[in-house]
């Protein structure tokens, strides 16, 4: 990984205007590659067996994917992300040779429609497909998030995960409620037991362990929990004044931003949680009628970055009156260092406690 990361750095960036013909160009780069993998007849085998309908999304993905790459110049986003498209893909049934046949077709791609306007776009990709092999070893190697408990292990984080797996609200509810009534702490019960659990969870099915509908009944079981659990504490009044928290544009992961609210709220803010995937006019209309002194904004997918930028940009061009300081936070900053301060924020925070930590020393220094 090392190496690879190294030599990523040397490509040339994408100028502004090569990203702007990528971006333009984008549907009839996507269709032409559609149609060359449509058109091979070994496209079963690449696909193994599933449906032509998971290979245009992942086309999809890909170039929104890419255009965040190329415009945030996060070549260490490519690097660590690739492994992860591979190794998801592969343990769902994908051959690895799928991504050497897509790879060549966006590059002949490029070349139609961007021509030599596209020399540096097409020089990441050469990078990519020269480095198949490195990655699709990477792909079958651990992850930070493969987290590893002892056979046997009946610690409430084990526990917790093994009641989410059986799809058993009730235990979960238990085990939350007894560890809030004995500890108080809903950082504990959230970062060190659902947390890890949803990134395990996480890690189950990428790696092909469950199925969607466990996933997505663990994401409910917790969101359920969210619900219920937070209740049962007595937020203290609300007299820091309000935050607004949301999941960004196209973002579905409203986990980490409904736990990042109930802290805050926790900590005495009148606290706005929009959910996920506001759509941005709304987010900044709310934020011109609300005036916040906080805008927190959640991100896990890298293709939703250009869409949080943009949202940056114009809170921060608002008079400074009307102007919130704006946090942001969400798995995506695990894949590139250079994102936390190219997206331009006034604060990245990495968990909910941290996030709680940096509101209050914003606050505790206007007052
Ligand atoms: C549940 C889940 C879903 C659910 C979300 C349901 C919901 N209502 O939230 C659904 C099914 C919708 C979903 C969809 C997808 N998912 Co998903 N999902 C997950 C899963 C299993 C858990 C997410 C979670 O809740 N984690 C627990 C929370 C508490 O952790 P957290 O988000 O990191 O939040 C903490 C910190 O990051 C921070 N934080 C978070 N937000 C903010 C905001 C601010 C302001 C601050 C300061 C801090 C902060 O504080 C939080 C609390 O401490 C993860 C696995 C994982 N590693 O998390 C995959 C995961 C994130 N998903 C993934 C993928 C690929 C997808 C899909 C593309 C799948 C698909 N093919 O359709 C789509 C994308 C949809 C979209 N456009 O957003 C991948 C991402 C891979 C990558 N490298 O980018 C993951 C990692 C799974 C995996 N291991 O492969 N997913």
């Amino acid at each position: 990984m090392e190496t690879l990361l190294q030599q990523a750095n040397h490509m040339a960036p994408v100028s502004t205007e090569a990203l702007a013909l990528y971006l333009c160009q984008g549907e009839n780069m996507l269709e032409q590659v559609n149609k060359t993998l449509r058109g091979r007849s070994d496209l079963s085998r690449l696909l193994g067996g599933n449906p032509e309908q998971m290979m245009f999304d992942n086309h999809r993905y890909h170039f929104d994917f890419m255009a965040n790459v190329f415009e945030f110049q996060a070549y260490d986003m490519l690097v660590r992300m690739v492994p992860w498209v591979y190794r998801a893909y592969i343990n769902h049934g994908f051959s690895a040779d799928y991504f050497v046949v897509e790879l060549e077709a966006w590059l002949t791609a490029i070349n139609n429609f961007m021509a030599e306007d596209g020399d540096t776009v097409a020089g990441v990709y050469d990078f990519l497909l020269k480095n198949h092999g490195r990655f699709v070893d990477l792909a079958s190697q651990k992850t930070w998030d493969d987290i590893e408990y002892p056979p046997g292990d009946d610690t409430e984080g084990e526990l917790f995960y093994q009641y989410l797996l059986a799809g058993d609200f009730k235990e979960c509810f238990t085990l939350g409620r007894n560890l809030l009534e004995s500890s108080s702490s809903l950082e504990h019960l959230y970062l060190d037991i659902i947390q890890p659990s949803m990134y395990r969870i996480g890690r189950d099915w990428e790696s092909g362990r469950i199925s969607v509908a466990k996933e997505h009944l663990a994401s409910a079981i917790v969101m359920r929990l969210l619900a219920t659990i937070y209740p049962l504490l007595q937020p203290p009044p609300a007299d820091k004044g309000t935050v607004v928290v949301t999941a960004a544009p196209n973002e579905f992961h409203e986990i980490g931003a409904w736990m990042v609210a109930n802290t805050l709220e926790l900590d005495g803010w009148k606290t706005l949680y929009l959910g996920a995937n506001t759509p941005r006019s709304a987010l900044l209309s709310l934020i011109r009628s609300e005036q916040p002194k906080v805008m927190a904004l959640s991100i896990a997918m890298p293709f939703n970055l250009r869409h949080v930028k943009s949202i940056i940009d114009t809170v921060r061009g608002l008079p400074p009156s009307e102007r919130p300081c704006t946090l942001i936070g969400g798995q995506v900053f695990r894949l590139s260092d250079r994102l936390q301060g190219a997206l331009g924020a006034d604060g990245y925070a990495g968990n909910c406690a941290t996030a709680k930590d940096m509101v209050k020393k914003w606050w505790e220094t206007a007052q």
